[in-house]
């Protein structure tokens, strides 16, 4: 497939004023007549270009009521339709399509979930349904008629108001939707099926009351209570903190179990992945929880950011999705606590978006060309792009954002717009120049900071020397200019306390006042610059990057006993964790050069003592503490050495855990006891901070297990007397991760209880996935076959295969099998979904980060893929791989 460049962007040439869609639903085919009252933009006759999959059956094409001739009127391709002289005034087109969404395996464009009709149009999916202008910077009003049997699809839904409804001949029925507010074709949505809808009202502000539903199989029905108070939850959140109302009198979600993503957020139709949706306490844990929680308000949102204001085109897609995660990571810091979001969302950055930087899909957060755009619905776009939108918040302050996204709004209403709008908004609401900010946009990888200190007695000063490394990436040859990083900054004086800043002064001979803060953000604007703080009355210890200012890999060179400090007295509470995090990281790494060395592995008693005392300080938070107590992922570590070798990293990893255990095993017996809490599940704050100290300390005396008979004993109390999901799986966890008789049991036994539960089926299959008890590829051949899997439903996928290629044991398996595994799965994936299929490539793209024996092993796998001639979502990751 030929590449996309945003540098070819062109207006479309003609304008829709709006657009009637008639669905016909059947079961051997659904009809579609859409009719679009249209002009010429110029006022001239041009081309006109539609969009078009292969699938769709062309029944009839018409324009002003004129059937229109192929070959003579029009020309059609695999992909495209092409008129090639309308009128040049106003005229109607017509256009008549049949469809099969029965046998629509892709999941893209209308398609059966579970016997229901189900759609999915973002990015390129309305193109699936009929010929159309498929481009998000062509907007209209929308009015849908839906005609189907009325006992199989009794309840029809699209997007905007119930118009009409009513009873037609043959068992059928009819309803009609329009949609007062335009949009493009990727908000489109279409349900038809059996469901029940748990229903509240929520009243705006200014007095609006609006009808909510949550709609699902009547079976689940009582699993939607949560998402329901999430999303009144978000609603009053996005009225409070950003001024925004919801601008309809219905809003309704619909849970499906087969979807590619999430969820999606179409015009007062949001349609999600059932696991983002239902909970109960039983079957649901503490993450799920959150997750629902935060979705929710993720899809809520995009009702501004991105619905009222939509993206030109999809190299813009972050300016909806980067400014999205940013308002449900505030939603749901508001919610919970803010310094564990946070490191929740470090995490995922540093594990994951720093490799996809580092790899050959490496892109900008506004990427400058594509072949497939479901391939960039990346880590880049939607989390890097909201830590570009976390930078305009550093930068600005909260005051100075929100004027800025009221100057957005302000201007932008109703339109199809860049990221460059969205800068200029910034800029202009404060009167300010964000100069080489805009580079965070257009320049991929991750930038390196590094830094080093001096403090100087006689002058009492501290200065920070700082340089920007960027790194060289495969989509752009020409040498990378320095970008504005904001820094955070606090020093920290040996009493514990952090100084008062009073001045600091870069190397261009500028000073700035600082009027008597405890942290400062430095603008870092250079390659290379220094920063002096006057008036430091003692040699203090920095904490660099507070709360995580910038997407940078920090160098920062301090001891372990600076590190060990700043853990017991950062007030800043991400870098209290952070130093942790590194204080154990360069501790692995030690052990990692012994280990390869052939020497015996050796704890650092010191490290153990140091997390000791996080773990039981009483005045932190017992979630703060429970993360503070999780070492970097292997994933994240191998990002870190060149040439990674996973299983040893694990390891060593393992190494450590096992030696924390063992040297603060009472100290968790303590914790797990004290919050093994009988009672009523709640997924409250209290609740879920207890529960998750408890089965960190479970989670950490399961490494004894294996020599530890009281230890054993109590994972499988533990296992038995668990009353809600989150305790149920954290001891199945600890239980499965050692081999033998209990963890057979359990697993048995956890099957038996939840077998007729498909979302805590994909827990079943996920934990068994990921485990790294060798030569568990047998296991996994086995689930592939097991009635708990289908290879049709994208959750499945994902538990199961994505699972696996986490396990640093069985994935990177010495031999090759895990690589193999993998390829064979991508290739049948490849014929039924390919967005799926694409996905689950993704582990290949990052061949580059590992020994040069799994390097040889992965890149075969890739070629072996690339000659079975794959779909062009596969194609496009593994060609640029290679
Ligand atoms: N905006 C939604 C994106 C989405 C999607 C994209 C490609 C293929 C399938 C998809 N399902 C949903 C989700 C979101 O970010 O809110
Ligand atoms: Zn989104």
């Amino acid at each position: 497939p030929a590449a996309i460049y945003l540098k070819d962007y062109q207006e479309y040439p003609y304008s829709i004023a709006d657009l009637t869609m008639t669905f016909d639903l059947g079961e051997e085919k659904t009809t579609v007549h859409s009719v679009c009252r249209m002009s010429s933009k110029s006022g001239s006759s041009v081309p006109m270009m539609l969009n078009g999959d292969a699938s769709l059956e062309l029944k009839g094409l018409y324009v002003d009521g004129k059937p229109l001739v192929e070959g003579v009127d029009y020309d059609l391709s695999e992909k495209e339709l092409l008129i090639k002289s309308p009128p040049s005034g106003d005229f109607v087109l017509g256009c008549i399509t049949d469809i099969e969404p029965q046998n629509n395996t892709s999941l893209n464009g209308l398609y059966k979930s579970d016997g229901n009709f189900c759609s999915q149009c973002e990015a390129e999916g309305f193109r699936c349904i009929t010929y159309y202008p498929d481009r998000p910077d062509v907007m209209t009003k929308f009015t849908v008629k839906i005609v189907g049997d009325k006992e199989k699809y009794p309840v029809l839904l699209s997007n905007g108001n119930l118009v009409a409804e009513g009873d037609l001949e043959g068992g059928k029925h009819y309803a009609v939707w329009v949609d007062p507010w335009k949009k493009p074709a990727y908000l489109f949505a279409l349900v038809a099926g059996q469901y029940v809808a748990l229903e509240d009202k929520f009243t705006t502000k200014s007095g609006r009351v609006v009808d909510l539903r949550i709609y699902t199989a009547a079976h689940n029905s009582h699993k939607t209570q949560h998402a329901m108070d999430s999303l009144k939850h978000a609603m009053k959140w996005d009225e409070d903190r950003f001024r925004l109302e919801y601008d309809l009198d219905l809003f309704n979600i619909v849970a499906a179990d087969d979807f590619n993503m999430g969820a999606m957020e179409n015009k007062s139709l949001n349609v999600f992945n059932s696991r983002l949706v239902l909970a109960s306490p039983e079957t649901a844990t503490d993450f799920d929880y959150n997750r629902i929680e935060g979705v929710i308000g993720h899809e809520y949102f995009h009702n501004w950011t991105g619905n009222r204001v939509t993206c030109r085109d999809w190299f813009q897609l972050s300016l909806k999705e980067g400014l999205t995660v940013f308002r449900d990571q505030e939603f749901s810091s508001f919610m919970n606590s803010a310094p564990v979001k946070r490191i929740d969302d470090v995490m995922i950055v540093r594990s994951r978006q720093f490799a996809e930087d580092a790899g050959p899909m490496a892109h900008p957060v506004r990427p400058a060309s594509y072949m497939k755009i479901d391939n960039f619905y990346t880590l880049t776009v939607y989390d890097k792009g909201a830590e570009v939108i976390r930078m305009y918040h550093t930068l600005l302050g909260e005051e100075g954002f929100q004027k800025g996204i009221d100057l957005y709004f302000e201007r932008h209403d109703g339109q199809a717009v860049t990221t460059d709008d969205f800068y200029k908004a910034m800029e202009d609401a404060n009167n300010t120049s964000l100069g080489s900010f805009k580079l965070w946009y257009s320049q991929a990888g991750t930038p390196t900071l590094k830094v080093t200190t001096e403090y100087n007695e006689g002058d009492k000063t501290f200065t920070l020397n700082c340089s920007q490394e960027l790194p060289v990436t495969p989509d752009m040859t020409q040498e990378k200019k320095p970008q504005l990083i904001p820094i955070k900054i606090g020093l920290v004086s040996p009493d514990g306390k952090d100084l008062v800043l009073t001045s600091v002064q870069d190397s261009t001979g500028s000073e700035t006042s600082i009027g008597n803060a405890t942290t400062y953000v430095l603008k870092m604007t250079e390659m290379s610059q220094s920063f002096t703080f006057k008036n430091v009355p003692v040699k203090p210890t920095p904490s660099v990057l507070r709360n995580f200012s910038a997407p940078v890999k920090l160098e920062m060179e301090q001891s372990s006993e600076e590190l060990k400090f700043l853990l017991s007295n950062d007030s800043d509470e991400f870098n209290k964790w952070e130093a942790g995090q590194r204080l154990i990281t360069n501790l692995i790494f030690d052990l990692l050069k012994s280990h390869q060395s052939g020497q015996e592995l050796q704890m650092d008693n010191s490290v153990t003592e140091a997390f000791g005392q996080v773990l039981t300080d009483d005045s932190l938070d017992k979630e703060f503490r429970a993360y503070a107590m999780e070492l970097p992922s292997t994933e994240e570590l191998a990002d870190k050495i060149p040439k990674a070798n996973p299983v040893d990293i694990h390891k060593v990893r393992n190494f450590v855990l096992k030696s924390l255990a063992a040297g603060l095993k009472d100290k968790f017996l303590q914790i797990y006891n004290a919050n093994n809490v009988k009672g009523a599940y709640k997924p409250d704050r209290e609740g879920k901070s207890r529960r998750s100290i408890r089965n960190c300390a479970l989670s950490y005396l399961g490494k004894l297990a294996d020599s530890d008979a009281e230890i054993k004993a109590l994972l499988n109390t533990s296992f038995k007397e668990a009353s809600n999901m989150t305790d149920q799986m954290a001891a199945l966890g600890a239980i499965c991760g050692n081999a033998g008789e209990d963890r057979e049991n359990a697993l048995k036994s956890f099957y038996t209880q939840w077998s007729n539960e498909p979302l805590v089926m994909l827990k079943w299959l996920g934990l068994q996935a990921g485990s790294n008890i060798e030569g568990n590829l047998k296991v996994m051949k086995e689930l592939l076959e097991h009635p708990a899997f289908d290879i049709k439903n994208p959750n499945k996928v994902y538990s199961l295969v994505g699972g696996f290629t986490r396990s640093a044991v069985n994935f990177h398996a010495a031999d090759g099998s895990g690589y193999e595994f993998l390829a064979d799965l991508v290739i049948k994936l490849d014929k039924l979904n390919p967005q799926v299929a694409a996905r689950m490539v993704g582990p290949f793209t990052k061949y580059k980060k590992y020994d040069d024996a799994r390097q040889a092993l992965m890149k075969a796998q890739l070629e072996r893929i690339l000659a079975t001639k794959p779909c062009e979502n596969v194609y496009e990751i593994v060609f640029k791989s290679l």
